[in-house]
């Protein structure tokens, strides 16, 4: 196997063994293989559209899910991996015979799943791309546009769809296996990619606002109450609702973990009597919490860290997610999904151990936070906030992550940090404070919601009369670990965004080449200590 798109991949190169995630050899090689014919699906799709052909919002759904499936900790289930190839060499080989000219289709648009598929995997992976420069380049779009399936993928749940989004994600893949295209070439398609990236966030934004409306202040418990529960964790809002609704009545409360507790910070969610609050921390720390729960526990994206023996029979997945041995939940796209098994195994459950107590406050997306634009704006006028730091993205188990703790706690006192993301949980329980009833850690909700801080840049911009984002008092140190980090950074360039600070560690998938070009025209920079970084932003402490 090989395999380095998350920051966590080994000795900082590559995942050859087994994946620090946890990832099998055999599962990575079916991830491959199902990568290896969506692209070639997309590239019937592309050629397709190119002779004016129409591609049903079906064929799209199973491109975008197929991707979000390989993005790091979402699945690990091979058998629903090779379930997903077969669907998508069937969908193909339909498509195949509606094309009027495909003499220019690449050999994985032409596989028909034929031989031994392991065999084949291994001939289809990311190092089958041998110039280093031309597969760092492929990598970094694949793995911005498996960020955006991500984005996609949650509108649909929404019956949202955005054709040219589709569209783009599609055309990009199949631009992955055309050995015409130059590194220039490939370049223009990684702002291309963060372009699209703007608009796939965008669509999330209008999807879950319409259905959910607009996250404002909200006050979260960290306590537990004395009933059963069920803890919901990964992305996904409109699984959140369907089992909300479902257990109204059943004596069941329910929880958010990781990345699902911003779903309190929407006015829909606030009429369930049984939503309690947030049990827990970011994604890594489940083992210990998922055990202390004892109830019943539903994966509805990644991040899954496999799960000991002693919870295993409460672990669920539904989606894009999959665990082997772990009850998958069905349902499509407008269909509803039925999450009595959980119900019914939660009343048999003790209720959740109580890990701390007390209440966080976020809800600061871009709605909210513009109708607090006239305090914000006054507070930067009058000097009592500096700067902004976006301190958006993912939290992982790397010990070099303390930095992100210690930055917080270095801050100035003047300062205001934006974040989104399970980035947030290094510092969202530290008293930090507020400056003027400011809270100094506006939370905006899910990576999903890194929008809300662009959408807030430019409308500071705006605010301030300037004309370059850049101008703006906002520092940029993103920490990364997997792929929705990726669309979220090729945004922001796309946005003209520079001097991003990318950590704890710069992607593995970056060659020195590619990383030179980051630099150079972006600006793009690691971390430093906290003490170098504090200097860095702010000038002799
Ligand atoms: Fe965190 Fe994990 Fe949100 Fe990432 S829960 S690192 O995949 O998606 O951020
Ligand atoms: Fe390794 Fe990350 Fe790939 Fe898992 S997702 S195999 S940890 S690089």
């Amino acid at each position: 196997m090989f395999c380095y798109q998350c920051q966590e991949t080994a000795g900082c190169k590559g995942c050859t063994m087994v994946g620090v995630c946890g990832k099998k050899p055999d599962v990575a090689a079916m991830q491959d293989l199902l990568m290896y014919v969506t692209k070639g699906l997309s590239a019937v799709t592309t050629a397709l559209r190119g002779e004016g052909k129409t591609v049903s919002a079906e064929i799209n759904h199973l491109i975008t899910l197929n991707l979000f499936t390989t993005i790091t900790n979402a699945n690990f289930d091979r058998e629903s991996i090779e379930a997903r190839i077969r669907a998508t060499l069937d969908a193909k080989s339909e498509l195949l015979g509606r094309l009027a000219d495909g003499a220019a289709l690449p050999e994985a648009a032409l596989w028909d799943g034929s031989g031994d598929w392991q065999a084949k995997a291994k001939t289809v992976g990311v190092l089958s791309t041998q110039n280093e420069d031309i597969r760092s380049l492929r990598e970094l779009i694949t793995y911005g546009l498996k960020g955006l399936s991500a984005y996609s993928k949650h509108a649909n749940a929404l019956l949202q769809d955005d054709g040219e989004v589709d569209s783009f994600l599609q055309r990009a893949l199949a631009a992955t296996l055309d050995d015409t295209l130059s590194a220039d070439d490939l370049v223009a398609l990684v702002m291309e990619t963060g372009k699209y990236g703007v608009q796939g966030m965008a669509l999330l934004d209008k999807a879950n606002t319409a259905a959910y409306g607009n996250p404002e202040i909200t006050r979260v418990n960290l306590g537990v109450r004395n009933n059963p529960g069920i803890l919901v964790s990964g992305h996904d809002l409109r699984d959140l609702e369907m089992l909300l609704e479902q257990t109204q009545g059943t004596g069941v409360d329910v929880y958010t973990h990781s990345e699902m507790l911003p779903a309190h910070y929407y006015p829909a969610f606030k009429k369930y009597p049984n939503f309690v609050g947030n049990y827990g921390n970011a994604w890594w720390k489940q083992k210990e919490e998922f055990e202390a729960f004892h109830g019943p526990i539903l994966m509805t994206t990644n991040c899954i860290v496999p799960p000991r023996d002693s919870y295993k029979d409460r672990l669920y997945t539904t989606g894009a997610a999959g665990y082997p041995g772990c009850t998958h939940i069905p349902g499509g796209i407008g269909e509803k999904k039925d999450f009595s098994a959980l119900i019914e195994q939660a009343k048999t459950c003790p209720p959740p151990k109580e890990l701390e107590s007390g209440e966080i406050v976020g809800g600061f997306a871009h709605a909210q936070v513009m109708a607090l634009a006239d305090q914000v704006v006054a507070a930067v006028k009058g000097g009592a906030i500096r700067k902004f730091v976006v301190m958006a993205g993912c939290d992982g188990r790397a010990k070099s992550r303390e930095y992100y703790t210690e930055f917080a706690r270095a801050l100035p006192k003047d300062t205001v940090i934006l974040t989104a993301g399970c980035a947030k949980y290094k510092y969202n329980k530290l008293p930090l404070g507020e400056i003027g009833g400011i809270p100094r850690v506006l939370d905006a909700g899910q990576c999903n919601d890194s929008y809300s801080l662009a959408v807030i840049a430019l409308k500071l911009k705006e605010a301030f009369g300037l004309d370059d984002i850049n101008d703006l008092p906002i520092v940029y140190d993103i920490a990364w670990y997997e792929q929705k980090a990726v669309i979220v950074l090729l945004a922001l360039l796309y946005l003209g965004v520079r001097n991003i600070h990318l950590g704890p560690t710069l992607p593995a998938f970056l060659s020195p080449n590619v990383a030179n070009v980051l630099v150079e025209k972006f600006g793009i920079a690691g971390i430093g200590t906290v003490e170098e970084d504090m200097e860095l932003f702010f000038g002799p402490q």
